[in-house]
């Protein structure tokens, strides 16, 4: 406890000596959480992290998430040192969608406008007419739909697929998906529904569709935290990845929030939702990058360059 007061003290005083502001994802554990939120930094999803990474005006932006998010910063703040406490923190969505495979897909279906989740790397970013989160997902499907354009989709199937039910968009997916959202099980949560009546179904919709049909909110990050404040309930059953708790008791307090049960595959805890890599980040990790000053973010500037376009597209658009 004494060590964890400690290093805790050094990331405060590194960060002031480095001109430099943590921005951390709602899916990393409450110590980094805290310390974005105590030293002047921001907790959010990745649309909001992208959007205060690009408008404060500290010269380091430390990004406590997964690498595609560090990537989006360096994308809109090529001027700015962009330090992650471990680039080995990927995401099975983009790990699932390489540039090269993902190119020949677009190119073999020229009629349709490419829209890519944040969840993707900077090469793929490049490829595409739109960069999307699910904040905005499914506003963007029909907005499209409504300008009569076919849509090509990547790479999170269960997204896509929720998006064109609720939208009628005609949206062709490629097929990835989230490794901690696709464990939540319906069944067992049909068997919890019945144990808690009273309880509130928040659900990402990257989740699986038998989950989200027994959803009484499907949503993104922030709106599922945002319902968790303002819907009556006292009682909610949560399905995303744990990390999301620390922020829905902050803005709920004296609520009781419920994990959703998975199929027990966790990879950090048996039976809980936690992604493996937003795991990878924690305190030693961010003492190091902060003290040694790596590993940092590099992106080639011609993929940049290209990759900027739908990044700024999508902002404008949730604007
Ligand atoms: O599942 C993720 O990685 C999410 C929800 C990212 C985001 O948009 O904040
Ligand atoms: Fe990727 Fe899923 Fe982890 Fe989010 S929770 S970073 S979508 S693997």
């Amino acid at each position: 406890a004494l060590d964890r007061a400690r290093r805790i003290q050094r990331i405060k005083k590194l960060l002031v000596e480095r001109d430099a502001v943590l921005v951390a994802h709602y899916y990393t554990d409450a110590d980094l959480q805290a310390l974005a939120e105590e030293t002047g930094g921001y907790v959010s999803d990745s649309l909001d992290m992208a959007r205060f990474g690009h408008e404060h005006k500290a010269k380091t932006l430390v990004v406590a998430g997964v690498r595609f998010m560090g990537e989006t910063a360096k994308i809109l703040n090529p001027e700015k040192r962009v330090l992650m406490p471990t680039l080995e923190a990927t995401c099975s969505l983009d790990e699932s969608c390489p540039a090269d495979a993902f190119g020949a897909f677009c190119d073999a279906h020229p009629d349709r406008t490419v829209v890519v989740y944040a969840n993707t790397s900077a090469a793929v970013k490049a490829r595409a007419d739109w960069v999307v989160t699910s904040s905005i997902a499914l506003r963007l499907a029909r907005h499209l739909a409504a300008r009569g354009e076919k849509i090509l989709w990547a790479p999170d199937r269960h997204l896509g697929d929720y998006v064109r039910r609720e939208s009628g968009a005609d949206i062709l997916l490629w097929q990835g998906s989230c490794v901690v959202h696709e464990e939540f099980r319906s069944q067992a949560l049909l068997d919890l529904k019945k144990r808690y009546p009273d309880a509130c179904v928040l659900a990402h919709p990257e989740s699986p569709a038998a989950v989200l049909a027994l959803a009484d909110m499907i949503g993104s990050t922030s709106a599922m935290i945002e319902a968790a404040r303002t819907r009556p309930a006292r009682r909610f059953i949560v399905a995303t990845d744990h990390g999301i708790l620390y922020k829905m008791r902050q803005a709920a307090p004296g609520k009781e929030f419920l994990e959703a049960p998975t199929g027990g595959h966790g990879a950090t805890c048996k039976s809980c939702a936690h992604c493996p890599w937003m795991a990878m980040n924690t305190l030693a990790t961010l003492e190091t990058v902060l003290a040694t000053g790596g590993p940092e973010i590099h992106i080639e500037e011609s993929i940049r360059q290209r990759a900027l376009e739908p990044v700024l597209r999508m902002l404008e658009f949730a604007a």
